[in-house]
């Protein structure tokens, strides 16, 4: 095998955000841009000598190319075998569990999830550690820092490499093995929850679903799990064939995107659950007949009955939740006695903790969950969590949810998203609600008194690392809170989060429209950020 020195010039802005480095196709696919980055994630890694690299990806436009690209930078770096997934392609939790069942040293997910897909839309690749989790700071900051002094990458002189065909093919002393995408994942699935329970309450009719894969990574999963594995109707799984450019839509599960599920769910003759995933499978949307359950209950609702799941009978060791996720689970973890941490956004934030074995499930408001299963969140997981749950309760979505509330109270809560906001308008609206933090506390406006105001600051329980500026949180004596962020994983402008929540301990009070029911602090959040008026808007582009 013949190897390449390649010289080449640093790109400005090669910085992982939230989740990987996401970027125009356009971007990507300029010469040497991705060759870069990915020779400096490996310039950042030691010892990867003979070591097994995993690769896939979520099948957007620009997933195979890239796919021989990396093949061939791998392998110059001395990568020995490379586990790809049939055709470039890999869900996130897939490739997570397949780091972490082949021991490899990590892998690359190409993904930019539930942004858009096609030659004038997004792509995206991060890079996961050997426990199966996307890197930690430490690591992407240094990627970073090589990219930013970069001369040259390896690139070695093979073949198109065949992606299709299921097998293991020698080059050298190089390996290749391209493996089913979805048979380990089914396995793992099947390890966790009651499949016979689940075969039953399926095939009797008793639960009847609707799982909508939005053109994305997890139409193959759900065909083989829910409808061969399971049972379910054909056609239970709709828009299941991954297509480059997600059939033009944004593989972003929520009601917003996934309409033609939420209409379904939401009209005359629902099935008993419905559910969506994103483009690289990680999220999930919860919805039953005439409910869309907001995913921070999801993840309360989720802990506060884990024990009727196989896996977790024996109870959990504790829950996180990233920061701007409502306090629901809290209140559950207080019921129960269990450990709950704060993390920043970002799955990242979840991976020591899982490994320390102090969580076994966490979540995040973005459409997030999971548990020490893998180190990602886990799209299908969760539907097979709440599928696993009705069928033990034999209880609709509504009622397992009013129950909750009933029990727990309720957290309305609701997230803003202002996209492709100017920049320097992003960063002056937080400069400005940054320099309000010192004299905030104690000031009333109406029934909200300030209790604390800051900058969310962590500091990880296991290796000390600090990590700062991980959003503004403004939070009331009476439990409510006002949090705003800059997105990490835009590829416009800035995008701007707003997240909004609110306590509602009155069971007569559960059954309140969420942005109704947050009128008084969306006008207070206005009164603070001054996102409309400084943004000209006069409305969010997407509210969740
Ligand atoms: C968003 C979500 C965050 C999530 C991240 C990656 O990040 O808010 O909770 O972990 O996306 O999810 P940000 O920085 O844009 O708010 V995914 O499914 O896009 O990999
Ligand atoms: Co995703």
């Amino acid at each position: 095998m013949q190897i390449k020195t390649i010289a080449t010039v640093p790109f400005e802005g090669q910085n992982p955000g939230t989740s990987g480095l996401r970027k125009k196709v356009k971007t990507f696919a300029e010469p040497n841009y991705l060759e870069n980055f990915v020779q400096s994630i490996f310039d950042s890694l030691e010892n990867i000598s003979g070591q097994t690299l995993v690769i896939g990806g979520d099948g957007r436009y620009f997933n195979r190319q890239a796919t021989q690209t990396i093949i061939k930078i791998a392998a110059a770096n001395g990568f020995s075998r490379l586990i790809i997934g049939q055709g470039g392609l890999l869900s996130t939790p897939a490739a997570s569990n397949i780091i972490r069942k082949y021991q490899a040293y990590g892998g690359l997910v190409l993904s930019a999830s539930h942004n858009p897909g096609g030659p004038d839309e997004d792509f995206g690749i991060k890079y996961n550690v050997g426990n199966g989790g996307p890197a930690p700071e430490k690591y992407t900051e240094a990627f970073y820092r090589h990219s930013q002094n970069i001369t040259s990458y390896k690139i070695a002189d093979l073949p198109e490499i065949n992606l299709d065909i299921v097998g293991t093919q020698k080059i050298d002393q190089l390996i290749i093995d391209i493996i089913d995408p979805v048979a380990d994942y089914a396995e793992l699935m099947e390890s966790i929850f009651d499949f016979d329970l689940l075969k039953q309450s399926i095939g009797s009719g008793y639960l009847s679903l609707r799982f909508d894969a939005m053109h994305a990574i997890t139409g193959p999963y759900a065909k083989t799990i829910l409808e061969d594995l399971l049972g379910a109707k054909p056609g239970s799984a709709i828009n299941a064939v991954p297509l480059e450019d997600f059939g033009g839509g944004h593989p972003d599960p929520n009601m917003a995107h996934a309409h033609e599920l939420t209409e379904e769910m939401l009209g005359s003759a629902p099935p008993v659950f419905g559910a969506a995933s994103d483009g690289d499978g990680d999220r999930n949307m919860i919805m039953g007949a005439g409910i869309f359950v907001t995913p921070s209950d999801s993840l309360a609702i989720m802990a506060a009955n884990a024990k009727l799941i196989p896996a977790y009978a024996k109870g959990l060791s504790g829950v996180a939740r990233s920061m701007p996720t409502s306090q629901a689970i809290d209140r559950v973890a207080a019921k129960y006695q269990l450990p709950c941490y704060e993390t920043p956004t970002g799955w990242k934030f979840f991976g020591n903790l899982l490994d320390a074995g102090k969580i076994t499930l966490c979540g995040e408001e973005s459409f997030g969950t999971g548990s020490d299963h893998v180190r990602e969140k886990d799209g299908l997981w969760a539907v097979l969590f709440w599928l696993n749950l009705i069928a033990r309760k034999r209880q609709s979505v509504a009622d397992i949810v009013k129950d909750h509330w009933q029990t727990f109270g309720r957290d309305i809560y609701a997230r803003h998203d202002y996209e492709a906001v100017e920049t320097a308008i992003g960063n002056e609206i937080m400069d400005q609600l940054r320099n309000q933090l010192p004299g905030l506390k104690g000031q009333a406006f109406g029934e909200y008194t300030v209790k604390y105001a800051d900058e969310f600051s962590y500091t990880d329980p296991i290796d000390g690392s600090i990590s700062k500026n991980q959003g503004i949180r403004i939070g009331f004596e009476n439990g409510s809170r006002i949090v705003f962020r800059l997105s990490g994983t835009g590829t416009v402008g800035a995008t701007l989060r707003i997240y909004l929540e609110r306590y509602e301990p009155d069971a007569a009070k559960h059954d309140q429209d969420a942005q109704e029911a947050l009128s008084g602090l969306i006008e207070l959040a206005e009164k603070l950020g001054e996102v409309k008026k400084r943004t000209g808007r006069t409305e969010p582009t997407v509210i969740t």
